[in-house]
């Protein structure tokens, strides 16, 4: 197992298009438990391969304050969508941002398990909104797309300024 390094905004390799996983091998299976591994220890509720610059389309995900509720989704699509709500939504990469998004309240999503097996699931509340978000991240894009201009550009400003004291230290 391994923490892996958590890439940040504005790092453009948070813009690349995820790839679907053809075969899920022992491989992916690494991949997957460093990226519990590192989400874990991140706190964060959810981590998608883009965000520790894979390309695999595949995240993880557990929101139960035990950590104790793991999921692993591979090759995810959302097959259906229904009601809309706004909530604040923070991500591991855009660290100290908390903005509130609109998303679907209701999704059912279609994707491969960590043993390569089909599943689908019926979702709601922040679950829906964590799948939303990763699935996001897997087509390079980032819950702060969805703000104003001006509003990412301070955040950016903000990032930027951090990530060169950062350097300084
Ligand atoms: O830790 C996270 N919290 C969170 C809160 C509201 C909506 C989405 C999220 S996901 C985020 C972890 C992360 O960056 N996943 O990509
Ligand atoms: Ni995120």
């Amino acid at each position: 197992m391994a923490i892996l390094e958590i890439l940040r905004y504005p790092d453009s390799r948070l813009r690349n298009r995820a790839k679907p996983v053809e075969q899920v091998d022992t491989k992916i299976r690494q991949l997957v438990d460093d990226m519990f591994e590192t989400m874990y220890d991140a706190s964060g509720l959810g981590l998608a391969a883009t965000q520790v610059n894979s390309t695999k389309r595949l995240f993880v995900l557990d929101i139960s304050e035990q950590h104790d509720d793991p999921l692993c989704l591979i090759n995810p699509e959302i097959i259906s969508k229904e009601g809309e709500e706004r909530e604040d939504e923070g991500c591991l990469s855009v660290p100290g941002v908390y903005e509130p998004v609109k998303r679907a309240t209701h999704i059912r999503v279609r994707a491969l398990d960590r043993d390569g097996n089909p599943i689908e699931l019926d979702l709601e509340g922040l679950p829906a909104v964590c799948v939303q978000h990763e699935i996001d991240h897997l087509d390079g894009k980032l819950f702060i797309d969805y703000l104003s201009s001006l509003k990412r550009a301070r955040i950016r400003k903000k990032l930027e300024k951090e990530a060169r004291q950062a350097d300084d230290e």
